[in-house]
């Protein structure tokens, strides 16, 4: 049993389709995916804003919170919460060149009126906060964008959103680069720095994903005790990377174990959760799955996680400290290479 909540996004169910090849599995619709998620265990849904409005760009203000309580509905029929709205400023034909720092006042203007309509939403799910995944705020050719008139770009946008609700919070998901080359806001530290200079930086913090902080050639578990020790981890997107490539979304744990069980180590030893905080995940099912198994990498991600906090009540802290404190780090290396492969 674990101690943890967990949630997941509908766009964790998809298609299949990647930068060189068409979709390779039938679409999924809501409701459906919400009953699985139920049934694998998930207490709550991360969602776009289209995700929960499909076609807000074409609705009043009034239209899009109807249409958002009928998806409450939906996820009280299944026992489900919502657990964040993010606005989706990448697909639009007003987000092409970014949104809150997009060169254009145009194109600005409407990634606000997305992101307010996301608070809205939020407010009619009963989602707490946004966020912010920044996709293509930064740069395909680095001298089209000034980094230090970008950055104050995203404090007021930030800004306008604490300013429109008293109570929404705001979590910066940051990632170094993908879809742009080099991204403005790209790990915990920027994150925490733009927190900082928001008029309310007590409702500003951020979603850490392992995936991205390994793209910044950074170690997950470290960005997440840097956000934890600001308390400011909102929520985390866990899953896996190998390397310096394109984005892969791995289901969590399969390619380094150890960094895994290090990154539910340090969620679980700070009570990660205790004030309602979900250990989220965003994982990709590869393109070869089929369709009867489009819901495989969810379990997967669910039981290594399980597993490793079953390894976590194992380690004995106390044998541990007696190795740092004689420096005998090899012998902790191995007591921790030991308890993952089963050696007692
Ligand atoms: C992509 C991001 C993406 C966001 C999601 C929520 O790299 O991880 O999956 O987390 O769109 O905004
Ligand atoms: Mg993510």
């Amino acid at each position: 049993m674990s101690k943890f909540k967990f949630s997941v996004g509908p766009w964790n169910v998809h298609t299949g389709a990647d930068s060189y090849g068409p979709e390779t599995r039938k679409p999924v619709d809501l409701e459906t995916k919400f009953a699985k998620f139920a049934e694998l265990g998930f207490s709550a849904v991360q969602f776009h804003d289209d995700d929960a409005v499909p076609d807000m760009n074409n609705m009043t203000v009034e239209e899009i919170k109807e249409y958002a309580r009928g998806v409450k509905k939906l996820l009280d029929k299944y026992g489900l919460a919502a657990e964040f709205v993010a606005p989706r400023l990448w697909m639009d034909p007003h987000t092409v060149d970014g949104g809150f720092m997009s060169r254009k006042k145009e194109d600005r203007d409407f990634a606000l009126w997305r992101a307010l309509r996301s608070i809205d939403i939020a407010n009619e799910l009963g989602a707490k906060f946004l966020v912010l995944w920044l996709a293509r705020e930064g740069t395909l050719c680095a001298e089209s964008l000034d980094p230090a008139w970008a950055t104050k770009q995203l404090v007021e946008a930030i800004n306008e959103m604490l300013r429109y609700d008293s109570k929404i919070r705001v979590a910066i998901e940051p990632k170094p680069n993908e879809p742009v080359d080099r991204s403005v806001c790209g790990t915990m530290g920027h994150v925490m720095a733009v927190s900082a200079a928001t008029i309310d930086p007590s409702r500003v913090g951020g979603n850490l994903e392992s995936a991205h902080a390994v793209l910044a050639g950074l170690d997950p578990t470290n960005e997440i005790g840097f956000a934890l020790a600001f308390d400011k981890l909102y929520t985390v997107h866990l899953n896996d990377q190998n390397g310096l490539k394109f984005d892969q979304d791995k289901s969590f744990g399969v390619e380094n174990l150890r960094s895994a069980f290090n990154q539910v180590r340090i969620l679980s030893k700070y009570n990660y959760g205790s004030k309602g905080e979900y250990v989220g995940l965003d994982v990709k099912a590869m393109r070869t799955t089929s369709d009867e198994d489009g819901y495989e990498h969810l379990k997967n991600s669910l039981a290594i996680f399980k597993a490793l906090e079953a390894k976590v009540e194992k380690y004995d802290e106390e044998y541990a400290n007696k190795l740092i404190a004689q420096r005998k780090y090899e012998q902790l290396e191995m007591y921790v290479l030991n308890l993952l492969m089963g050696i007692e």
